[in-house]
């Protein structure tokens, strides 16, 4: 398949809806030591031996510190409408209280270069690179971090202000909680349940006190926060407690907060011995009004209760996975959109701000054949369209991710890129799966202009 298809009276084709592909900074970037950046807690993490497969770090990663220009011309030859990339916190506040100029620099020209080249702008405030001084102090367990948080939040928005289109808190404080300082997978490597909810909720409070500074200094941005989330199902019928329970713990536990001023139930009841203390006013603070949520959508949950009781996923005989090993279930993103729906009385508009696949991509005589990657994109493309006629609102879309980046605890050899970087030369190759997409996003463009 050389394009995707989208139904013929399908929303995906309307020029509002917004077609993207995403990045984050210690993914891509490298020049981990210059510009004045100090360490994030990925710095110090890759360090640890063991910690990542094969002693990868970001420290070159795609070289985007000096090839942002290049990448900014190819992502506009995709013929996308929006790029989303995130901010590294050390660059812009290497010291505490210490604002760097060359940080705010170096972001300034990515954005001016995408306006320029007619690219909406999609920032993330926080892709998991605490700086490690706040790490130093506590990190995310600490409950002045969410109050340095809104201070970095006020820095960014004061000087980009409207610029930035939309503005993202946090990007799934569901992996920098519970993958960071609960199961210790990632930086900066704790573990501890107790530890894991108390970051959580740190974190959305930090989301919750950046979001009157966001709208203060850039009121006609979007403003809003990216949540992961992998819809649960019951592997039998006697399981539908542990699928309800996965909803629960996986994504309502982020998401009830801000669009309810609540936790769910369900998890106070099952983690009471670990759920921490909230403070009075803190769920007012977290439920201020955001005008979007964006979700990161890859896989599901089958679940069951193992004989403990405990809630297990499973993936089911004989499906087909990605290289990473998570099961493609496309249905899964469609049944996601209804139960948000169905379950908030006040969704926002929701941006799709993640989707994709990893692979083990091979290049050969110039050319990269991901044809599991095509079939992954248009069968979620179809998922999409069935959950827009199901009556959600959806208002875009962004391929996970533009290119080969560093993958956090599996290095390097996950390849979740539409386009193929060869680390050792940095060349960019356009896999299959971009051809496809710049080609459905060409004949989109086409029909709008032929009216
Ligand atoms: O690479 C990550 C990204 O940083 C956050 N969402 C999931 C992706 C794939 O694991």
């Amino acid at each position: 398949m050389n394009k995707y298809q989208l139904p013929q009276d399908s929303k995906l084709r309307s020029p509002e809806f917004v077609f993207g592909v995403a990045t984050s900074s210690y993914q891509i970037e490298g020049g981990v030591m210059e510009g004045g950046r100090t360490p994030s807690i990925w710095d110090t993490f890759c360090k640890k031996p063991g910690a990542v497969d094969n002693g990868d770090s970001g420290d070159v990663a795609c070289d985007h510190y000096h090839l942002w220009k290049q990448d900014i011309e190819m992502i506009q030859g995709l013929g996308v409408d929006a790029y989303r990339l995130s901010i590294a916190w050390p660059r812009i506040l290497p010291r505490d209280g210490e604002v760097n100029p060359e940080g705010l620099a170096f972001y300034e020209q990515i954005i001016d270069e995408c306006h320029a080249r007619g690219l909406k702008v999609f920032v993330t405030l926080y892709h998991w690179d605490l700086p490690q001084y706040l790490e130093d102090k506590g990190g995310w367990l600490n409950r002045e971090t969410a109050y340095k948080f809104a201070e970095y939040a006020d820095v960014v928005s004061r000087h980009f202000g409207n610029k930035v289109d939309v503005y993202t808190t946090l990007n799934e404080p569901f992996v920098s909680a519970f993958l960071g300082y609960r199961w210790g997978e990632h930086a900066p490597g704790i573990k501890g349940e107790k530890e894991g909810f108390l970051a959580s909720h740190h974190l959305m409070l930090g989301h919750g006190l950046a979001m009157p500074v966001l709208r203060k200094n850039a009121p006609k941005s979007k403003h809003g926060v990216v949540f992961n989330a992998s819809p649960g199902y019951a592997l039998t019928p006697a399981d539908q407690g542990a699928a309800d329970y996965a909803d629960a713990e996986n994504y309502q536990w982020f998401i009830d907060p801000v669009l309810k001023g609540e936790y769910p139930q369900l998890v106070l009841d099952k983690r009471a011995d670990v759920v921490p203390m909230i403070l009075e006013g803190d769920l007012d603070i977290i439920s201020a009004p955001v005008d979007y949520i964006g979700i990161n959508y890859y896989s599901r949950n089958l679940v069951h209760f193992d004989e403990q009781g405990d809630v297990k996923k499973v993936i089911p005989e004989g499906a087909e996975c990605t290289y990473i090993g998570w099961e493609i279930y496309p249905q899964g993103l469609r049944d996601l959109m209804i139960r948000l729906n169905e379950r908030y009385d006040n969704l926002p508009p929701i941006y799709i701000t993640e989707n994709g696949a990893a692979g083990n991509d091979e290049i050969t005589q110039n050319k990269v054949n991901d044809e599991q990657r095509v079939r992954y994109f248009q069968s979620h493309l179809e998922a999409l369209d069935e959950a827009l006629k199901a009556g959600v609102r959806i208002d875009g879309y962004f391929a996970w991710s533009l290119m080969d980046n560093f993958e956090w605890a599996f290095g390097y050899c996950q390849r979740f890129g539409i386009v193929h970087v060869d680390y050792n030369t940095q060349q960019r190759t356009l896999k299959q799966s971009a051809i496809a997409y710049r080609n459905m996003l060409i004949e989109r463009a086409e029909e709008h202009n032929n009216g």
